[in-house]
């Protein structure tokens, strides 16, 4: 072999292509080492790019890419595709202003056929795409790339329920199985394909066939041999997904590049054939080739920074306590106290902190894999039987469940508290993650009341107040630390539907809600050394909103200032001016709220400093207003 590098010369998958099928391992070998190293610089999704690094490098191979469309799901495994197909150099700006994306986007590259973020939707974008080509007479396939987590989603079954129905000729599923989701894979299906016959059993079933073959008449020998292979077929994983019209093909290596080679060519024959859809299956391990990250891939599938010697993670600075873990260790004192209370998440244990909660009460504990749909309809049922289940979803992945939440909560108001994290600006992530529509979405819906915490121990405090809530409610938090307050050792209900003045004026009034009312105080007392008498509104509920407090404000002071960490369309500022509206109040106002565009990845300090929505945007929009009245 070369000792020369290969992975320099290759700017595309055509360069990949141009290369003897002898060097490919080669290639895979350099992909995985220069992911591991520069991961271990900028942080970003370690284990899952490991566990496809074959996978994506033979499907280049093969594939005419990026005529023949690779649709990847989720994304957050892509990394060894960004490398192939153009994007080495631009790693170290990954997740960072103006930088590439941790996720595939269409507008950064031709070969980023379909963008995502959220798992389940690769299928249904790959059936689309070969449907488009078919109509289209191009003579191209379409490959979705989706891991055994994904394939929990519900819309994973109904695409492949859509292609095994149009027997879509020029579409392949490659199922990545290492048998993890972030945490360990839930679900019969993952079970189902991991199913391994213990030796006994085989030697059983071979026992019992040997004996009954061997007492058979000649004719019926051949018969019983079919009944033979059937007993294989029936314990293999393809039964399933042959049921639903795809020709399986598997289980397969998926780290053994000469095997994957050989498949994706024989499948492109297959294609050809006219025997498509086909599934692949391909077992894989996450984290693979790099030892801590194969033995914990739990830990290494979204990283900080690390050693790569050691795999030890640079020591982060102690700080103020999560949100998401305030959220777990108030709920698991809630739920001391009431049995009723179970706690939901969909495949997100550690990222919601309810991994906390599962350690205590593991009976009411509930991981529905990447279901949010089915998550918020199953918790319905629940509060449907008197219990007071809490799904806990990031605002980004509840947006997939909203008829749910409309149709089987709302509508039949039902007692489940929704406990919405990462509500805001989320940084690294991204567009596809921003918590940015969750007002918008849940303001609009009948019964429900809807809060915002203005720190983590108004958090605990709303917590209680949802729960005692015999209806629908939801509280929606920010990602990472709270402000570091004290946290109050009794948990009180909050009065429904009451604001909290912070601080009295009569110059203008700014009413926050949520993570900006820290910021407005201390807008109001930068301006109250100015010399101007800023009132302060934290409005704690966006639902029901504190209208009348609003309004006595609006008619005392000459200005008003909305401020959230949201969407302005729809959102808090909306409901402000629907209420000012409503109660013939007039005066002039300005909404600061999230602009109404795609808020890509970057540090949210940054983009709040950039979006006006800090102490210091805060004032200055008070001050604009200001001066607009005397003139
Ligand atoms: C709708 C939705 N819910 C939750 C997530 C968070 N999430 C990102 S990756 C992931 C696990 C994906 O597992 P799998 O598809 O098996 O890929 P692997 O990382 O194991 O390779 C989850 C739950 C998401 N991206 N989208």
């Amino acid at each position: 072999m070369s000792p020369d590098k290969l992975l320099p010369g290759i700017q595309s998958p055509e360069d990949l292509r141009r290369l003897p099928r002898e060097q490919v391992r080669q290639v895979a070998e350099e992909l995985r080492a220069e992911i591991i190293e520069r991961v271990s610089r900028t942080g970003g999704h370690l284990a899952s790019s490991l566990g496809a690094v074959e996978l994506i490098t033979a499907l280049h191979y093969v594939f005419d890419t990026p005529r023949d469309r690779l649709v990847l799901d989720v994304g957050h495994q892509g990394y060894p595709h960004k490398m192939l197909t153009g994007r080495r150099e631009s790693f170290d700006r990954i997740g960072k202003e103006d930088g590439i994306a941790k996720f595939l986007r269409r507008s950064e590259s031709p070969y980023d056929s379909f963008g995502a973020g959220h798992a389940g939707t690769s299928i249904s974008a790959a059936l689309g795409m070969a449907r488009a080509m078919q109509h289209q007479g191009r003579p191209n396939c379409a490959i979705a790339l989706i891991g055994d987590g994904g394939m929990t989603a519900g819309m994973a079954f109904e695409a492949l329920n859509h292609a095994g129905h149009v027997r879509q000729q020029n579409l392949v599923v490659v199922l990545n199985d290492n048998e993890m989701s972030i945490s360990p894979n839930v679900g019969a299906l993952s079970s189902y394909l991991s199913r391994k016959l213990s030796a006994p059993m085989v030697r059983h079933i071979k026992g019992l066939a040997k004996d009954f073959l061997g007492s058979l008449p000649g004719d019926m020998l051949h018969w019983a041999q079919k009944a033979e292979e059937s007993l294989k077929v029936f314990f293999s994983p393809g039964l399933l997904f042959e049921a639903l019209s795809f020709r399986y093909v598997g289980p397969i290596q998926g780290h053994r590049i000469d095997v994957l080679l050989e498949t994706f060519a024989n499948v492109k024959q297959m294609l050809a054939n006219g025997e498509g859809p086909i599934l692949v299956h391909a077992i894989t391990s996450k984290g693979y080739g790099y030892q801590p990250a194969q033995q914990d891939p739990f830990l290494y599938h979204g990283v900080g920074a690390f050693e790569i010697a050691s795999g030890r993670f640079r020591p982060s600075k102690p700080g103020p306590p999560k949100y998401q873990n305030v959220f777990a260790d108030t709920l698991i004192r809630l739920a001391r106290e009431d049995e009723r209370i179970v706690a939901i998440t969909a495949a997100m244990a550690d990222g919601t902190g309810l991994d906390r909660f599962k350690k205590v009460f593991p009976e009411r504990f509930y991981d529905v894999g990447i279901a949010e749909q089915h998550a918020v309809t199953f918790a319905a049922g629940l509060a449907a039987e008197g219990m007071k289940p809490v799904p806990a979803i990031y605002s980004t992945f509840l947006q997939r469940a909203y008829d749910q939440v409309v149709h089987d909560v709302c509508l039949q108001n039902l007692d489940v508290t929704f406990a919405l994290d990462r509500a805001g600006l989320v940084g690294a992530d991204g567009a596809t993650h921003q918590g940015a529509y969750d007002f918008a979405y849940l303001r609009t819906l009948p019964n429900l009341i809807l809060m915002a915490p203005k720190d983590e121990n108004e958090l605990q405090h709303m917590l209680r107040t949802a729960i005692e809530y015999p209806g629908p409610a939801a509280v929606r938090f920010p990602r990472g630390e709270g402000w570091g307050v004290p946290l109050d050792p009794e948990l009180k209900a909050l009065p429904i539907g009451e604001a909290e003045l912070l601080r009295d004026g009569d110059d203008a009034v700014v009413v926050a809600i949520g993570s900006l009312v820290h910021p407005a105080l201390e807008a109001a007392v930068e301006l109250g050394a100015q010399g101007l008498s800023v009132a302060v509104l934290n409005a704690r509920f966006v639902k029901p909103l504190d209208a009348a407090r609003i309004v006595a404000l609006a008619r005392r002071c000459r200005v008003l200032v909305t401020v959230e960490e949201h969407s302005g369309m729809g959102g808090f500022g909306g409901a402000v001016l629907e209420a000012l509206a409503a109660a013939g109040a007039a005066l002039p106002v300005r909404c600061l709220a999230l602009p109404d565009q795609p808020i890509e990845h970057g540090d949210p300090a940054a983009q709040k400093q950039a979006f006006g929505l800090d102490a210091e945007g805060i004032a200055r929009a008070v001050q604009s207003l200001l001066a607009g009245t005397r003139s």
